[in-house]
Parts: C-alpha cells; sequence; structure tokens
C-alpha cells in the first residue's frame, strides 16, 4: 500500500504557475472586447451565450482556456479565471462554477449565460475530469521516469524522496497498474474515480498516445502512458523550454508500437551482445589477475555505441570522436572501434619491450584511430578513441575541441559529418565540475561542436562509494539539465530499450544539433577493478549481483522464447567468437615489441617521416620583409570596412599603431599582430581564445572592432590581410579555465599547421586548468606519443597589484621541464633545434616585441610541435623602451635565446665585475637602476629569453666573455618563485661550477606578492641595490 500511494503521489499534478511555463506555445495574442486570447483556436470574446458552453465536444477549447489561464489568469475571461482557480483549490463539483459578470452589461447576458449552466448540470464535473486527465497525462511526461524499472538490481531510489532505500520500492510492475488506477481516487490529487475509467476522453494536442484516435478511454490512456513512461526507459524532458523539441520526443516514445524492431535487427543486436561479453570472458580467462575495467554489468554499452555510431553514419556523420574513462574500454576499443585484438592482447605481456621513447602509457588509457566501412550505412567512417590520464572527465573538453577543428577544417560549420560521444561514470558525472564547464562550451559559436551524444554507464557505484554519498541529485546525469539536453535513462538488462533510445539520441543530436545524454543504469558486477572486493563496502548490492544473471542470458532466453533466434545458431555465433578472440591470442605472442604509435589518436598525414620523425632538423628565419610589416602594419591601425564607427579612444589607438608603422617600430601589440597576420598570409590558421582575448584584458590588442552605432556589427582587421589567407578566429570564452584549456588543446590536436592559443586573464588562473597541463600539455608526448603545439599566455609580473593577477607560477612550468640541470648537453650545430625536439615543451619569456613576433612565428615553423608556455607582459605593453625595430623582425632575423648585453659593459667585457642574468620585465628594471647608478661599463645585463629548454650554448658564451665578472641571477620573484631554482644549477653546470652563482630578488614567501603597494617599491629598492653592490 505504501509503495503504490508513493508512486500515485509522485505522479501528483505540477503547479500552474510551472506548468504553464513549458506547456504553453507561442500563439498570436489577440486583444478583443476587452479580453485577451489566442488566434487562430477561438476567439473567447464571441457572446457567452452563442457558445456550447461546456458540453462534451468543447474539451479543446477548455483545454485551451486552461492553458491561457495557466500562462497568465488575465489571459480568460473573469468567469474562466473563477472558475479555474476553483477547481484548482479543490471545490468540490458543482461548486467551481460562479456566474461571470456580464460581457454586454445588460442583464439579458448574464441571464442566457445562468440558462446555458443550468440546462448542463454535469458539466463542471466533465470540465474538471477533462482537466484531471490532461493533468495526468503530464504528469505522466513530467515525473514518469521516476516509476520507470530503470535498475536492474531494483535497489536504487531515484526519486529520494525522505523514505528510505530499500529493495523493490521504486519499482511498480505494469500488472500492478489496475492497483495504481484505484489509488488515483484514493489519493484524490485527480478526482478521477474508478467509474471514470471506461470514460472516453478526448486527448490533447501534447499527446502521441492516441495514435491516430483523438480520444481514448481513461483506462486505455493510463495503459499507454504506462508503456511509454514507466517501463525500461525514463525520458527526462519537459525541463526542455521549447515545444518543437518537447513534441519530437514525446512522438518517439509514447506513438504506439514505436519501439519495435525486426528480427533481423534483433539478431544483429544479440550478435553485438555476445561479442561485448565473450570478449570480457576471454581476458578474464587469459588473465584473471590483471587489472581491465571490466563492462560486466553494462555489456549492453557496446550495442548502445554501436547503434548511434550506425545511426549517425546514416544521417551523413563521417568522423565521430570519442572520449571514454577506464570502464570498458578496451571492449569499445575491440569491438566499437576495431582495434586488432592481438594489438590489445599483446599489451597484457609484461615482457614487450616498448619501441617508442617515452613513458607510455598502461594500456586502459591508450587511443586510437581507425577508418572502416560501416555496414549498416555502407559508408566509411573513422572512429577515433582519445588518450585520456586517468583524471575523471578531464578528456571532455579536448575531445570537444579536437571535434571542433575537425569540423573547421572541412567546413562543417552544421556538425553534420563530424560529432563527439562521450562516455562516463556516474560517479564521476556528477562530481567532476568540468563535466559542468564542457556543458556550458556546448552553445557558444565559437566552440559548439553541435551536439554531443553523452552516455553514461550508471553502474551505481563509484569505486567503493554509492550514489548516497556521492551526490546530491537525483540523478547523476542532473548537470545535462543546465543545457536543455534531453536525459534518457534506460535499463540495461533491456538491449532493445537501450537500442531504441540510442536511436532516437542519435536522431536528436541530427535533428536539432544539440547534446543529449543516455543514462544506462546498470551494474558493476565485479570490484572497481577485478582485483578489488567489493563486499567489503557494497555488501547487500552485491549479494543482489550475485543473484543476477547476466543480461546476455536473459536477451538471449527472450529472443529463442520469441523465435528469433535458436539455441544452436547461438552457441554457434558464442563459439565463432571464441574462436577470433584465441586466434588472435596465438598471433599476440608474436608481437614482439610494443608499439604506442600504433595507439595514436590524432595521426597527421604527412607532417613526419614515414618512420614518425621531423622532416628535417632546421628551422628558416622566422622573419618577414618589409613590406610585409608594412602591409600587415597598416591593416592593424585601420577598419578595413566602409561606413563603420569606433570609439574615439580606439581611433587614436589606431592612429598611434599607424605612426610605429611609419616609424619602423611594434609595441607588443603590433608585434603579435605581425606574427599573426604573417603567418593567416601563409595559409596557417590562428587561434586565439580565453577570457576576453578579442579586446584584451589590458585593453592593448583591439582585435575585434565594434560598431559603435549598431549593435553586433564588428570587423576582424586580421581577416583582410590577404584574400587566400587563412582564416583568423579570436574569440572571447566562457569564464573557464580548465574547460577552455581543454578544448583549446584538443582543437591544436587535430592539426599541426595551426597555431593555436590560449590566453589566461592573469596568469595565475591558470592553476584552475592545472589538469589539462600536467596531465596532458606537460607529459602528453611521453604518454602518449603525440605532439601538440597548444601556446599558453600568460600575463604575469610584478606590478605591485597584490598576491593576485602577479604571478603566473614560472617555477612550476619549470619544474616540470624534463632537462637535466647538472648534464652539459653536447652543444652541436644543431644543439639548439635538438634541445627543442627533445624537451616536453617550451617556456619564455620574451621582453621584446620582436622575440615574441620570432617566438609565436617558430612555433609554426619549426618540424615539429612542442607546448609553448610563454609568460607575456602587462606593464610592458605600453612600456616606452618595450619597443622593437622592423629591423629585429627581418628576413634573416630569427627568435634570441638570449639577449646578450649591447652597451658598454659589452665592448670591455674584461672591465666588467658582474653579470646579472635575468629575463623579463626586471631587465628594463635592472638597466634603469644601472644607468642611474652610472654602472653600465662595469654591470653586464643579459637576458635569459629562453628559460627552457635552456641555452646551454649561449649562456656559455657570456660566461665566457666576462672572465672577470662574478656571476648573479635576479628576478623580482621571491626566491622560493620564479625561476631561480631552476636556472641556478643549470648555470653552474655551464660553468662548470667555477664560479658562484648569487641571487638578487624578493625573499622566500608564502604569498606571490605583497599586497601593499609601499612593501612592493621597498622590495624592488632593496633587491635592485643588491644587485649593484658590486
Ligand atoms: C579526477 C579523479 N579523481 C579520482 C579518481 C580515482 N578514481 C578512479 S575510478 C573512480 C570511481 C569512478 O566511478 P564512476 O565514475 O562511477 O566510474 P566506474 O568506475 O563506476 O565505472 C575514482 C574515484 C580519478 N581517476 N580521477
Ligand atoms: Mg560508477
Amino acid at each position: 500500500m505504501h509503495r503504490l500511494r508513493t508512486t500515485v503521489a509522485r505522479l501528483r499534478p505540477a503547479v500552474a504557475a510551472h506548468t504553464a511555463q513549458s506547456i504553453s506555445q507561442p500563439r498570436p495574442l489577440v486583444v478583443k472586447g476587452g479580453l485577451r486570447t489566442f488566434q487562430p483556436l477561438r476567439c473567447l470574446s464571441a457572446s457567452v451565450a452563442s457558445e456550447p458552453f461546456l458540453n462534451a465536444t468543447s474539451s479543446n477549447y477548455v483545454e485551451e482556456m486552461y492553458y491561457a489561464w495557466l500562462e497568465n489568469p488575465k489571459n480568460v475571461h473573469k468567469s474562466w479565471d473563477i472558475f479555474f482557480r476553483n477547481a484548482n483549490a479543490g471545490v468540490p463539483p458543482g461548486m467551481a462554477y460562479q456566474s461571470p459578470p456580464p460581457l454586454s452589461g445588460t442583464a439579458q447576458g448574464l441571464a442566457s449565460v445562468q440558462t446555458l449552466v443550468g440546462a448542463q448540470p454535469n458539466m463542471e464535473k466533465l470540465v474538471a475530469d477533462h482537466l484531471a486527465v490532461h493533468s495526468l497525462i503530464r504528469a505522466y511526461q513530467v515525473r514518469g521516469h521516476h516509476i520507470a524499472k530503470l535498475d536492474p538490481l531494483d535497489i536504487s531510489c531515484v526519486d529520494f524522496d525522505d523514505a528510505p532505500c530499500a529493495v523493490g520500492f521504486q519499482n511498480v510492475d505494469l500488472s500492478h497498474y489496475n492497483e495504481r488506477l484505484c489509488n488515483l481516487t484514493l489519493e484524490g490529487f485527480y478526482g478521477l474515480a474508478e467509474s471514470d475509467l471506461d470514460k472516453v476522453f478526448r486527448l490533447p494536442t501534447t499527446t502521441f498516445i492516441g495514435g491516430t484516435e483523438s480520444t481514448l478511454p481513461l483506462r486505455e490512456i493510463i495503459r499507454r502512458l504506462e508503456l511509454a513512461y514507466c517501463q525500461h526507459i525514463g525520458v527526462e524532458f519537459m525541463f526542455i523550454n521549447d515545444v518543437e523539441q518537447c513534441q519530437w520526443i514525446r512522438q518517439k516514445f509514447e506513438t504506439p508500437g514505436i519501439m519495435q524492431f525486426s528480427p533481423e535487427e534483433k539478431r544483429t543486436l544479440l550478435g553485438r551482445m555476445i561479442r561485448s561479453t565473450r570478449f570480457e570472458e576471454f581476458l578474464q580467462r587469459k588473465w584473471s589477475s590483471e587489472k581491465r575495467f571490466g563492462l560486466e554489468g553494462c555489456e549492453s554499452l557496446i550495442p548502445a555505441l554501436k547503434t548511434i555510431i550506425d545511426k549517425s553514419s546514416q544521417s551523413g556523420v563521417e568522423s565521430v570522436i570519442m572520449g571514454m574513462p577506464h570502464r570498458g574500454r578496451l571492449n569499445v576499443l575491440a569491438n566499437v572501434i576495431r582495434k586488432e585484438l592481438e594489438q590489445i592482447f599483446c599489451q597484457f605481456d609484461s615482457k614487450l619491450e616498448a619501441a617508442d621513447e617515452g613513458s607510455g602509457d598502461v594500456k586502459y588509457h591508450l587511443g586510437m584511430y581507425h577508418k572502416r566501412m560501416n555496414r549498416v550505412s555502407d559508408k566509411y567512417i573513422t572512429l577515433s578513441l582519445m588518450a585520456n590520464p586517468s583524471h575523471l572527465e578531464a578528456v571532455d573538453p579536448v575531445v570537444q575541441g579536437k571535434t571542433k577543428a575537425e569540423q573547421f577544417y572541412c567546413g562543417d560549420i552544421e556538425g553534420k559529418r563530424v560529432m563527439s560521444i562521450l562516455l562516463h561514470g556516474d560517479a564521476a558525472f556528477a562530481g567532476q565540475g568540468i563535466v559542468y564547464e564542457t556543458f556550458h562550451l556546448s552553445d557558444l559559436p565559437s566552440y559548439t561542436t553541435h551536439g554531443t551524444i553523452h552516455v553514461v554507464v550508471n553502474n551505481q557505484i563509484g569505486f567503493t562509494t554509492d550514489p548516497r554519498m556521492a551526490r546530491s541529485s537525483p540523478y547523476p546525469t542532473d548537470v545535462a539539465r543546465v543545457v536543455n539536453a534531453p536525459i534518457f535513462h534506460v535499463n540495461a538488462d533491456d538491449p532493445e530499450a537501450v537500442m531504441y533510445v540510442c536511436n532516437v539520441a542519435a536522431e536528436w543530436r541530427n535533428t536539432f544539433h544539440k547534446d543529449v545524454v543516455v543514462d544506462l543504469v546498470c551494474y558493476r558486477r565485479n570490484g572497481h577493478n577485478e582485483m578489488d572486493e567489493p563486499m567489503f563496502t557494497q555488501p547487500l548490492m552485491y549479494k543482489q549481483i550475485k543473484k543476477q544473471k547476466g543480461v546476455l542470458q536473459k536477451f538471449v532466453e527472450k529472443l529463442t522464447a520469441e523465435g528469433v533466434v535458436t539455441t544452436q545458431k547461438y552457441e554457434e555465433e558464442v563459439a565463432r567468437y571464441d574462436k577470433i578472440c584465441e586466434e588472435a591470442y596465438t598471433r599476440s605472442k608474436d608481437e614482439k615489441i610494443l608499439h604506442i604509435k600504433h595507439w595514436l589518436d590524432s595521426p597527421w598525414p604527412g607532417f613526419f617521416t614515414l618512420e614518425g620523425q621531423p622532416k628535417n632538423m632546421s628551422c628558416p628565419s622566422t622573419g618577414i620583409t618589409e613590406e610585409e610589416l608594412k602591409h600587415i602594419g597598416n591593416i592593424a591601425a585601420s577598419v578595413p570596412v566602409e561606413d563603420f564607427t569606433i570609439h574615439g579612444g580606439l581611433s587614436r589607438i589606431l592612429k598611434g599603431r599607424g605612426n610605429m608603422v611609419s616609424q619602423r617600430v611594434c609595441d607588443w601589440a603590433l608585434g603579435e599582430y605581425m606574427a599573426f597576420g604573417s603567418l593567416l598570409k601563409e595559409g596557417i590558421h590562428v587561434r586565439l581564445s580565453g577570457q576576453d582575448v578579442e579586446r584584451g584584458t589590458f585593453s592593448h590588442r583591439h582585435h575585434v572592432l565594434h560598431d559603435q552605432n549598431v549593435d553586433k556589427r564588428i570587423c576582424i582587421p586580421m581577416n583582410y590581410i590577404s584574400p587566400d589567407q587563412a582564416p583568423y578566429t579570436v574569440c572571447n570564452s566562457s569564464l573557464s579555465e580548465y574547460g577552455v584549456l581543454g578544448f583549446e588543446l584538443g582543437f591544436a590536436m587535430a592539426s599541426p599547421n595551426a597555431l593555436v592559443l590560449w590566453e589566461a586573464q592573469f596568469g595565475d588562473f591558470h592553476n584552475t586548468a592545472q589538469c589539462i597541463i600536467d596531465q596532458f600539455i606537460s607529459s602528453g608526448q611521453a604518454k602518449w606519443v603525440r605532439q601538440n603545439g597548444i601556446v599558453l599566455l600568460l600575463p604575469h609580473g610584478m606590478e605591485g597589484m597584490g598576491p593576485e593577477h602577479s604571478s603566473a607560477r614560472p617555477e612550476r612550468f619549470l619544474q616540470m621541464c624534463n632537462d637535466d640541470p647538472e648534464v652539459l648537453p653536447k652543444l652541436s650545430d644543431d644543439f639548439a633545434m635538438r634541445q627543442l625536439h627533445d624537451c616536453n615543451w617550451i617556456v619564455v619569456n620574451c621582453s621584446t616585441p620582436a622575440n615574441y613576433f620570432h617566438v609565436l612565428r617558430r612555433q609554426i615553423l619549426q618540424p615539429f610541435r612542442k607546448p609553448l608556455i610563454i609568460f607575456t607582459p602587462k606593464s610592458l605593453l605600453r612600456h616606452p623602451e618595450a619597443k622593437s625595430s622592423f629591423d629585429d623582425m627581418l628576413p634573416g632575423t630569427h627568435f634570441k635565446r638570449v639577449i646578450p648585453d649591447d652597451g658598454p659593459a659589452a665592448a670591455s667585457p674584461e672591465k666588467v665585475k658582474r653579470v646579472i642574468f635575468c629575463s623579463g620585465k626586471v631587465y628594463y628594471e635592472l638597466t634603469r637602476e644601472r644607468k642611474n647608478r652610472g654602472l653600465d661599463s662595469e654591470v653586464a645585463v643579459i637576458r635569459i629569453e629562453q628559460l627552457s629548454p635552456f641555452p646551454f650554448d649561449l649562456v656559455r658564451n657570456e660566461t665566457d666573455r666576462y672572465p672577470n665578472a662574478d656571476l648573479l641571477w635576479c628576478q623580482e620573484e621571491h626566491k622560493n618563485q620564479g625561476y631561480y631554482d631552476y636556472v641556478k644549477p643549470r648555470i653552474r653546470t655551464t660553468i662548470n661550477r667555477t664560479r658562484p652563482v648569487g641571487y638578487a630578488g624578493r625573499e622566500p614567501a608564502a604569498a606571490p606578492a605583497t599586497g601593499n603597494k609601499q612593501t612592493h617599491l621597498m622590495e624592488l629598492q632593496r633587491f635592485l641595490d643588491t644587485a649593484f653592490d658590486v
């Protein structure tokens, strides 16, 4: 009894205000005779007397009145308002109606109304019953998923009301629906009685349960709603505020008989279930003590993915990019991507030697790229699974970025040819914030991939934690609601239901190009991995799981009972697949060497030699011609469209740029313009993304001009450089670092021929994207043998702005560089390139616009790709000395890894008493102080522009040049931060430890900078004093 009552309570009608929001459809509004109504459905201002008030055929009319009233009570006549208020307040039949005030103001009008009502005494009940039935239908649509039989174990309590969770609590068998009906009256929510069950009701336009019929008896209405919403599929969609989309979903699930499969389709499904199940069993037999994070308990994931891919391929998708966690990954590789089984099996052989440099990664993290024929669509499709770190969900934005890039490169502006699928675990989907950040990219113009299909392996556990402790929302999927994505919960023990929702999900994506979620409610037959004992922590759940018949077993029993397959055929199919596995296993023993390169998720055809090496080991000059500099400079100084009014302040900035061009100099912004513009001209796509990058946090960039008179009219001069240039994308991002940096990393992965940059608003904000930096950027090549040329622009510098906004934390990046501080490398002719080739990333702090220009161009002109970390300036953006002549950017010029002193000190080096090495903005403070103290001849100031890989060769040139000088490292950062710990041992190694290396800089500190301006200046003076105490 308790169970039933709860069930009915869950279908309590939604309150008026809430209901109105989503069901009301926009219809033309007409004001006539003082009453607002909707056209053309019915004109409410017609004389009441001429209306057949509340007779049995007027339910549409009543329905419209009701919806109009729900939207706003003033939309309807006062009499309706009173009636609906009374009815909603539960006033007994016959009492809800009150005489309306006369419309015409005459007694005659009133009399005719009263006569009509008096003649129809049961009309009120009829209206109330229709309204109740409509509410009931709506309640099923809104809340039917709460009572659907989603959990194969029968233990979940998704509804999470206050009652304790108990086995079997949520599920009600269809055979009980009569019982449930009886409760409708007992509960009193709908006011319907058992005697109403055989009454016929008109169906509203918001349901498809009628099929071709427009009326049905209540009993049948409920039966069909139960079938549509309360079986093995729970559809969560009524929060979507788009009527067309809601109707589309209702039609997909309510239409009678819509979920039917042909025997052929069922046999294909069975074949997929066999592969999925027997693959795990095979691995278990061969390597029973190996971790593989098997799929047991969610074997229907494989047909789920295959269905999505088949359907998408049929609708024109040519490339699918997938991201997924550990669970079932090997199975997906084998049976969805179709990686050769022997390549998977040989990963289990610990005796194999690694052929590639780098650390490699465990087998359940590796990626894959494969093009093959899709048998259902008869079209080629490329499937790639992105390699990923252990960090759950971190790969989500990376997949999105790669998908966006592939769409971009093939001109797929609507996402019809390239799509992404993301798989999630239930605990991670609910717990990891990156999921939310990624969802919020889904509809932004420069980040959308036009709909991702999310599949959640909801095994109702995360490692040892059950959902009651793992999330505060009823479902693990609630995060998807923020973007109005429909959520299809499905009992994964019903492969046909799984296949059905996956078909619908793929169609949804193809129709609306919006995200959608498939929640596979399943269980995990083993522990977290195959070595774990789940009974320690989930004893009751696992007692239940032990009793659970495998899904394949259940499915084959069903199909044999239906006569779709014979036992013999089934056993043959099983034997056939087992044999495939055995043969591959035998072949796998012949593999002697493990090639991680076979597991590349993003090959760059043509970029490397066939052996995967760079085509050469040199980098041409990164300079460009005077004409190009002038041309790009003039574009940067202009508004290249007609009738476009820019802000007066911006006019001055552009004029200033024009002046610089005529004087042949660049400031920082212009240097960047030159780099981007020249690369674009050479056909290299440039994409700059991050918070407020279009203007630039420091209002120096202005890559997007806004017409001051026309809303949304913009101009991007960078796209007017040359008719055959590559397109330039500059996009303000959402306020996310983790998501957006991951996205750009993925974008950069798709092609080596693009300069992809992410700029942090201030350098320190990169730490909320630390996972992308540590797990992908720093170590990605070592783990997954794939290169990436992403550029991070991190504004950095102690400007007295307080602890935040000051430090981009150079020490962290430098600490993760893979070069040895104590080994002086062989200083060969191609040392500089070799070093770049061997490093895990490049870290620079440029002190001049020309050097910034060169390092950006080198990023593309060098024959391999490495991540580039640039600490960018703030005050230097406008510093009068931080300008570069065109001479430093002409053909023949290069990026300077070290900028030697070129003043009096360099002219007479033997007289120099001190050599100060430094990096970045502090150079300008040092040279000013040196001048003030008259020490230009005695102190040389040398800039190390490329911190890592460390320019041992050039530093040695400098130390050799000044044999009588003592050496000192000066930085404005605190001693335990900045570059000191990285640079000092390397300088010492360079000079073979023959001279000490002193320090001038701020004392060690916990915070990156003081919040007090006076203290800031005092600290500055103090370390300048130390630097010049010669
Ligand atoms: C960011 C992150 N935190 C913690 C972990 C450790 N960890 C690995 S698997 C796991 C449980 C994941 O549960 P769920 O997402 O439900 O996936 P399942 O293993 O159940 O398939 C945890 C906590 C991790 N891999 N990543
Ligand atoms: Mg889980």
